[in-house]
């Protein structure tokens, strides 16, 4: 399999749980290296531009609200399949429906305060690094 990289975001809630550590462990003991990293307090219009795909959604207002309420901390995962080894480690996008062990069945609250985000595909996964990263401050290892 292929080495990737792939956006990951702690979302506010979780951020506020105080659990970034032990999301981070789960990166970490599945083959996910950090290659970059910072703590953003996302402004309105970042968290619109981050979502727009999502911005005919009835949810899209809430989503907003939730992503700016609060710091959230952004990073680049590399490692083998990385974008779909994040999306089975978050697990289900509803907390409810999420397997458990996965990171949304542990941390997450609901479907609007979920703790992650992560990237879909490799399209996704590129623009959303793009947006948040500079090719310099990603340091491949
Ligand atoms: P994310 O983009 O945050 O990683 O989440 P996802 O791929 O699992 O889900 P997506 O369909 O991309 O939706 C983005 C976020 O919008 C909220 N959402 N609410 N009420 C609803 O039906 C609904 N559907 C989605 C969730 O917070 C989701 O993470
Ligand atoms: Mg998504």
């Amino acid at each position: 399999m292929a080495v990737e990289r792939t956006l990951s975001i702690i979302k506010p809630d979780a951020v506020a749980k105080n659990v970034i550590g032990k999301i981070y462990s789960r990166f970490e003991t599945n083959g996910l290296k950090i290659v970059a990293a910072r703590m953003i307090h996302l402004s309105r219009q970042e968290a619109e531009g981050f979502y727009a795909v999502h911005k005919a959604r009835p949810f899209f207002k809430d989503l907003v609200e939730f992503m700016i309420s609060g710091p959230v901390m952004v990073q680049v995962l590399e490692g083998e399949g990385a974008i779909a080894k994040n999306r089975d480690l978050m697990g289900a996008t509803d907390p409810k429906k999420a397997e458990a062990g996965t990171i949304r069945a542990d941390f997450a609250d609901s479907i609007d305060a979920n703790a992650v985000h992560g990237s879909d595909a490799a399209e996704t996964a590129a623009v959303e690094i793009a947006y948040f990263f500079p090719a310099l401050n990603v340091y491949s290892r």
